[in-house]
C-alpha cells in the first residue's frame, strides 16, 4: 500500500516505519493516523516482518504532537472522535504480535509521546525532548497518555509531567524509566534496528505470547496473570519453534525458527 505520510522499509525481518511529515515536525493529523492504523495492520499480517522500529523523519522531531492546526477548529464531538482514532493506533500496537520499538530521534510531544508510549519500548537520542504540552493548549492528553504514562512511571511523576506541560530532557526521561536507553543521534536508528533484529532472530511465537502475557497480565490480578502465563507457556509446547529451539540447543547448532 502507498502512503502519503509514511515510509516503510523492510530488511531481514525488521520493518522500519517512519512518520514522514518533517515540514510539520511529523505532527499527527487525521490522515497520518489513518495511515498508521493501516500500516500496523499491513505489518502485522506480513510474514516477513518480525519486529518494527517506529521513528520520525528529519533530525528535529520524532513526532511533535497531534496536528494543532487541524485540532484548532474541532468541536467536542470531533475532538472525541479524534482521540478515539489516536487511541485505536495505540491499542493496535499493543495487540500486535510483532514488537514495535520507538526510536525517538527528537521532539516527542503530546500525541508524539503517546505514540512512543504505545510502542513496546523506547530508545531515544541523547538530544530528544519529551513532554505533554497539552495543558498549555487548554486540552489534555487524549491518545492514551494519561493511562500509559501513569502505568509506566507511576502516578506522581505522570501527574507532574502532564499537569505542568513542561518538556524533560532525554536524561530525565531515562532516569524516570520512560526510555530504556539513550544513544548519540547517529547511533539511535542502527541500535533500534539491531534490537529489532535480535527479536527477529528468536522464536516469533515465544515473543508474541510473551508480549500478550505482559500486556494482558498488567490488567489482571497477579494470580490470574500467573494462570494466563502458564496457559500460553503450555501452548508453546505444541509448536514447531519449541521443538526446533530445544533440538538446536541439544545438537549445539543455531535454531532455524519458522514461527509455526
Ligand atoms: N501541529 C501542527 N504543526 C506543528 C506542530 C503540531 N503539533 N508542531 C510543529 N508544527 C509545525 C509548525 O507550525 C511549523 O510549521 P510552519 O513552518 O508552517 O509554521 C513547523 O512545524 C516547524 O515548527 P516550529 O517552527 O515551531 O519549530 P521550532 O523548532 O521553533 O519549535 C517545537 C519546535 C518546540 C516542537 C514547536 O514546534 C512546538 O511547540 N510544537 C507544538 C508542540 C505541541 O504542543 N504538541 C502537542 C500538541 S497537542 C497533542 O498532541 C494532543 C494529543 C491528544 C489529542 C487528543 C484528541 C483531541
Amino acid at each position: 500500500m502507498d502512503f502519503n505520510n509514511l515510509l516503510i522499509e523492510t530488511a531481514a525481518g525488521v520493518a522500519t516505519l517512519t512518520v514522514n511529515r518533517p515540514q510539520a515536525l511529523n505532527a499527527l493529523n487525521g490522515e497520518v493516523l489513518t495511515e498508521l492504523a493501516a500500516a500496523f495492520y499491513q505489518l502485522e499480517y506480513d510474514p516477513a516482518v518480525k519486529a518494527v522500529v517506529l521513528t520520525g523523519a528529519g533530525e528535529k522531531a520524532f513526532v511533535a504532537g497531534a496536528d494543532i492546526k487541524e485540532m484548532a477548529a474541532m468541536n467536542s464531538y470531533e475532538g472525541h472522535q479524534f482521540a478515539l482514532k489516536g487511541q485505536h493506533c495505540m491499542m493496535a500496537m499493543e495487540k500486535m504480535r510483532t514488537p514495535v520499538i520507538a526510536a525517538v530521534n527528537g521532539f516527542a510531544l503530546g500525541g508524539g509521546l503517546e505514540l512512543a508510549l504505545g510502542c513496546d519500548f523506547i530508545y531515544a537520542s541523547e538530544k530528544a525532548k519529551l513532554g505533554f504540552p497539552e495543558v498549555t493548549l487548554g486540552i489534555m492528553p487524549g491518545f492514551g497518555g494519561t493511562q500509559n504514562l501513569a502505568r509506566l512511571i507511576g502516578k506522581n511523576r505522570a501527574n507532574e509531567l502532564i499537569f505542568t506541560g513542561k518538556m524533560v530532557t532525554a536524561d530525565k526521561a531515562l532516569a524516570w524509566g520512560i526510555v530504556n536507553e539513550l544513544f548519540p543521534p547517529e547511533e539511535l536508528l542502527p541500535k533500534a534496528q539491531e534490537a529489532a533484529a535480535a527479536i527477529a532472530g528468536v522464536g516469533t511465537l515465544g515473543v508474541a505470547y510473551a508480549k500478550n502475557a505482559i500486556a494482558n497480565g498488567l490488567n489482571m490480578t497477579k494470580e490470574d496473570g500467573f494462570r494466563y502465563e502458564a496457559s500460553l507457556f503450555g501452548v508453546l509446547f505444541a509448536t514447531a519453534d519449541q521443538k526446533e529451539g530445544m533440538a538446536a540447543f541439544v545438537e549445539k547448532r543455531k535454531a532455524v525458527f519458522t514461527g509455526k
